[in-house]
C-alpha cells in the first residue's frame, strides 16, 4: 500500500477531536502534567514555520505524558490585541476584530493540520470580553493594592506607532517593533509597580528550573547593587544625596553630577550664574533617550553649576557641580559623586573639562585610564582607610557614615515601573474613571468587562491620546462613588497585559464567577514545562511572574512562581542561513510542506533541524530524508514474520532505543532522539523482518513524533482497539541496553542465590531494581521485609531481610 499522508493526516485528526482524546480533565486522579508553548500573536501573515518548532517540541513532551499515564494539560489561545491587527485596520478600514477573527481562523486551520495535540476545547482569546474581563479584574486588584497607579512622566514615544512604550520595548534607543526614532515625552501613565516584587522576581529564581542564561538575564535586567547614599553639603546649605557603589573611593571625589532633571536646580534657580546656560542644555537631554544618554562611548558633555559648590563630608574640601545627561534621574538619587581615577565616565568627563584626579586605590596608572578592577587594591590617600583593602574600606566608610549620620547602606534596582498605559483602540479599557471630587476611582467589579466601544476611526492622535478619547457618549460617566460627573480613562492596556496570566485561565477557560476555580487551580499549577522564546525573557517571562506572584499574594494563586521549568528554542533560518524573511524572499510556507511532504514530515523535519536551543537553517534535501525515513517506517507492513516477541538479535537494539529516546526527550534532545529511530530501523532492515511486538514497540516510540502514520499503522495491524496515542510508552531492560555486559551475584543474607548479565555501567538503583526482578530472588524475598540493599559495582548485589 502506497503511503498517502493526506487522506492518512486529515482522518486521525478527525477521529482524535471526536474521541476527545486530548481534552484535559480538571477531575482526574491521574497525575496532572502542564506542558504549555507562547500562545501565538494571530498576525496577517499566517504561520511561521518558527512557530511549530516550539509546539511540535512541547507535543512530543505532551505526547509522552499521556502514554506515561498522565492527565496531560496542553492548551493553545491567542495573543490577539495589539498594534499590527489595529495598524492593517486602519490601513484596510476594517474593524480590529474582524481582522482577529479572520487571522485566527487561519491560524487555527493551519495548527489543526500540524496534528498538535491541543486540547481545543479550552481554546481562548485574549480580545473576548469574556476573557478581558478577568484581565480588568486584575487591574483592579492591582489598583486596589496601591500597585497600578497615575504619573506623569517622561516616557519613551515612538515617533512612528504613535506610543509610549515600556523601557523593555525600546531596544538600543528604536522601537523594537517598528524600528523607529524613540523620543522621551512627559505625559501620565498608569504604571504597576513591579519594583516590589524586584527582591522576589530575584530570589524565587531558585525555586524554578530555568536556563541559567534565563535566570542570568532577568538578574541582570532587574540589577540589584549594594552601596552606600552619603550626604553631601550643598554651600547653600542644601543636602544633596548621592548613591555610590564605591563608598570606598568617598576621598577620591573631586566633583559631583546631578541630572539635568534634579529637582535642586529649580531650587538653586537665581543663585546659578549661568541659569540660562542650564536652561539650554536641560532642553537639550530631555530629547534624548536613556539609551542614548548612558552609551559609555558617547562623548561626554555638562554644564558646571556656577554659584554653587559641595563639600566633601569625609575632608571637608569644596568641590564643584556639574548637571550632565551621563546622570540619570530615574536611579538611585539622580546625583553622584564623581570619583575620576577609578570610573571610566568619571575619568572621561574629568579630562574633558580639566578637572582633579585622585587616586585612592593603587595598583593601576590613573593618568592614563580609570582604574576600575581594583577589588583587590589598596587604599592610599584616603585619610582613616589608608592602607586597607578595598573591601575593608568599603565596610569601614559606611559604619563611620552611619555613625556620624552622613549616610547609609543601600541596595538599588535598575528595574523601573512597568509603564502600563497605550494611547490605542486596540487593547482592554482600564476600568478606572476619573472624577474631580474623587480621584481615580475603579468600575465596581460588577461592570466588568467594560467592553471596548466600536469607534469610527481607530487612527491615534498626533497629541498623543487614544482614539477613545473622541468617544464623548462613552467618555462621559457618572462617578461609581459620589455618581456626579466623571470621565473614564482612554488609553487602553498594552499588548502584555492578556499575556501576562493567560496560563491560568486555560484551567478553568469557561468560569464565569472566578478566573479559575480554586480546586481547578490547586490541581494544575504550577505548569510543569514551558516554552518560548529567549526575546521574552525580560518582557512576558517577567511580567507574568510579577502578576502571578501578585496573584499568590491576594491568594488567588497557590503556587508563588507559575512555571515550574521554562526552556527556550533556537529560531529557524532561512535555507541561506539569513533571518526568514519577505524581503529576503527565504520564507518558507508551512502549508506547502504539509501539503507535498505531510505534516508528520514536517514534525519530524523542524525536530531533526538540528540543536533545538540553537538557530538553524532550512533545508529542503533535510525535508526529504525525513519523509524518506516516514516511507521506511511505512513499508515494515510489508515484512512482518511470525515470530513472537522481541527476538534475540533485535534485544540490544530496542532496549537502547526505549531508554535513548524516552531520555534525549526530557533532555530537549530531539534530532538524537530521532537518529536513535533511525538506527533502529537500519537494524530492522538487517534483519530483514519484523515482528507485531517490535513494530508495536516502534510505532508507540514514533508515535509522538509522527502521530498520523502511527495511528493509521496500529489501526491497520489490527493491534489493540484504542489508538497508538493512547497506549503505554514502552519499558525498557537497563541490563539489555548495552552489549558491554558483566556478570554480577546476587546475594541474599549473604548466600548466593543468582548470576545476573547487567550493563558494565549499571547504576545502584538498577543492579537492584534487576536483582529483585529475577525470579528466583523473587521468590527468596516474598513475605520478607527488606532492611538494607548493598551494590558492590561489577561485583555484587547483597540484600538484607528480615
Ligand atoms: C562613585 C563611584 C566610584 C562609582 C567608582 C562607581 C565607581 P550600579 O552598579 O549600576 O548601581 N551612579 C549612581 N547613580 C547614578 C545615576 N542616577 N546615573 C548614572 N550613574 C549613577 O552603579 C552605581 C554607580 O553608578 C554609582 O557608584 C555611581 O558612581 C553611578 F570608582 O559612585 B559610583
Ligand atoms: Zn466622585
Amino acid at each position: 500500500m502506497k503511503y498517502d499522508h493526506k487522506s492518512i493526516e486529515k482522518k486521525w485528526q478527525d477521529k482524535w477531536e471526536e474521541a476527545g482524546v486530548f481534552h484535559a480533565s480538571n477531575a482526574n486522579s491521574k497525575p496532572k502534567y502542564y506542558a504549555l508553548i507562547e500562545f501565538p500573536y494571530p498576525s496577517g501573515q499566517g504561520l511561521h514555520v518558527g512557530h511549530p518548532r516550539s509546539y511540535t517540541a512541547i507535543d512530543i513532551v505532551a505526547r509522552k505524558r499521556r502514554l506515561q499515564g498522565y492527565n496531560v494539560l496542553y492548551p493553545i489561545g491567542w495573543d490577539a490585541f495589539g498594534l499590527p491587527t489595529e495598524n492593517f485596520a486602519i490601513k484596510n478600514h476594517v474593524h480590529p476584530a474582524e481582522v482577529t477573527k479572520k487571522n485566527i481562523a487561519r491560524f487555527k486551520q493551519q495548527l489543526q493540520s500540524l496534528g498538535i495535540s491541543f486540547d481545543w476545547s479550552r481554546e481562548i482569546n485574549t480580545t473576548d470580553p469574556d476573557y478581558y474581563k478577568w484581565t480588568q479584574w486584575i487591574f483592579l486588584q492591582l489598583f486596589k493594592h496601591g500597585l497600578a497607579y497615575k504619573k506623569e512622566m517622561a516616557v519613551n514615544w515612538c515617533t512612528s506607532c504613535k506610543c509610549v512604550l515600556a523601557n523593555e520595548e525600546v531596544v538600543n534607543g528604536v522601537c523594537e517593533r517598528c524600528g523607529s526614532e524613540v523620543v522621551r515625552k512627559v505625559k501620565s501613565q498608569w504604571m504597576l509597580k513591579i519594583t516590589e516584587y524586584a527582591q522576589r522576581l530575584i530570589d524565587d529564581l531558585d525555586l524554578v528550573d530555568y536556563p541559567d542564561r534565563v535566570k542570568a538575564q532577568q538578574k541582570n535586567w532587574i540589577g540589584r547593587s549594594t552601596g552606600a547614599e552619603v550626604d553631601f553639603t550643598a554651600t547653600t546649605g542644601d543636602k544633596l544625596t548621592v548613591y555610590t557603589t564605591r563608598p570606598d573611593t568617598l576621598y577620591g571625589a573631586t566633583y559631583m553630577v546631578v541630572s539635568p532633571e534634579h529637582p535642586m536646580i529649580e531650587k538653586w534657580a537665581d543663585k546659578l550664574k549661568n541659569i540660562d546656560e542650564v536652561r539650554a542644555y536641560q532642553a537639550e537631554a530631555a530629547r534624548k533617550s536613556d539609551f542614548e544618554r548612558t552609551e559609555v562611548a558617547k562623548d561626554k558633555t555638562g554644564v558646571r553649576l556656577d554659584g554653587v559648590a559641595a563639600v566633601n563630608p569625609v575632608n571637608g574640601k569644596e568641590i564643584p557641580i556639574f548637571i550632565s545627561d551621563y546622570v540619570l534621574v530615574s536611579y538611585g538619587t539622580g546625583a553622584i559623586m564623581a570619583v575620576p581615577a577609578h570610573d571610566t565616565r568619571d575619568w572621561e568627563f574629568a579630562k574633558k573639562f580639566d578637572l582633579p584626579i585622585i587616586e585612592v586605590v593603587k595598583g593601576g596608572d590613573v593618568e592614563k585610564e580609570a582604574f576600575t578592577d581594583c577589588a583587590t587594591g589598596i587604599m592610599v590617600n584616603s585619610g582613616i582607610l589608608d592602607g586597607l583593602t578595598v573591601e575593608e574600606a568599603k565596610k569601614k566608610i559606611t559604619e563611620y557614615l552611619s555613625e556620624k549620620g552622613l549616610g547609609h547602606p543601600k541596595v538599588n534596582f535598575k528595574l523601573r515601573d512597568w509603564v502600563f498605559s497605550r494611547q490605542r483602540y486596540w487593547g482592554e479599557p482600564i476600568p478606572i474613571v476619573y472624577c474631580e471630587k474623587c480621584g481615580y476611582v475603579p468600575l465596581p467589579e460588577s461592570e466588568l468587562p467594560l467592553r471596548l466601544p466600536d469607534v469610527k476611526s481607530y487612527e491615534p492622535t498626533d497629541n498623543g491620546e487614544s482614539p477613545l478619547a473622541h468617544m464623548t457618549d462613552w467618555v462621559m460617566t457618572t462617578c461609581p462613588h459620589c455618581g456626579g460627573k466623571a470621565k473614564r480613562e482612554t488609553d487602553t492596556m498594552p499588548q502584555w497585559a492578556g499575556s501576562s496570566w493567560y496560563f491560568l485561565r486555560y484551567i478553568d477557560p469557561h468560569n464565569n464567577e472566578a478566573l479559575a476555580s480554586e480546586e481547578a487551580l490547586k490541581y494544575w499549577t504550577p505548569v510543569d514545562w514551558y516554552n518560548g522564546g529567549m526575546e521574552h525573557t525580560t518582557l512576558h517571562l517577567l511580567y507574568s511572574r510579577f502578576w502571578h506572584k501578585f496573584l499568590y499574594d491576594i491568594k488567588v494563586v497557590p503556587t508563588p512562581e507559575p512555571y515550574a521549568k521554562r526552556t527556550s528554542h533556537g529560531m529557524i533560518l532561512g535555507e541561506n542561513g539569513e533571518k526568514m524573511s519577505k524581503s529576503r524572499g527565504n520564507v518558507v510556507n508551512p502549508d506547502e510542506i504539509v501539503n507535498e511532504y505531510g505534516a508528520d514530515t514536517m514534525r519530524l523535519y523542524e525536530m531533526f533541524i538540528g540543536d533545538f536551543e540553537k538557530a538553524a537553517p532550512w533545508s529542503s534535501a533535510g525535508i526529504k530524508g525525513c519523509r524518506r525515513f516516514i516511507e521506511r517506517y511505512w513499508n515494515l507492513q510489508n515484512v512482518l514474520c511470525e515470530d513472537k516477541g522481541v527476538r534475540k538479535s533485535l534485544e540490544i537494539s530496542f532496549n537502547k532505543a526505549i531508554k535513548k529516546v524516552g531520555e534525549d526527550i526530557e533532555a530537549l534532545k530531539f534530532n538524537t532522539a530521532i537518529a536513535t529511530l533511525m538506527a533502529l530501523m537500519n537494524d530492522i532492515a538487517d534483519a530483514g523482518t519484523i515482528t507485531k511486538d517490535e513494530l508495536k514497540i516502534f510505532t508507540v516510540l514514533l508515535n509522538p513524533f509522527a502521530p498520523h502514520v502511527t495511528e493509521e499503522m496500529w489501526a491497520l495491524m489490527k493491534f489493540d482497539g484504542a489508538m497508538a496515542c493512547q497506549q503505554a510508552w514502552p519499558e525498557y531492560n537497563e541490563a539489555k541496553c548495552t552489549e558491554d555486559t558483566i556478570e554480577i551475584v546476587v546475594q541474599v543474607n549473604g548466600k548466593v542465590r543468582a548470576r545476573l548479565s547487567v550493563a558494565a555501567d549499571i547504576a545502584k538503583d538498577a543492579a537492584i531494581a534487576a536483582a529483585k526482578a529475577d525470579e528466583k530472588i523473587a521468590a527468596e524475598l516474598s513475605g520478607k521485609t527488606v532492611v538494607k540493599e548493598v551494590y558492590v559495582p561489577g561485583k555484587l548485589v547483597n540484600i538484607v531481610v528480615k
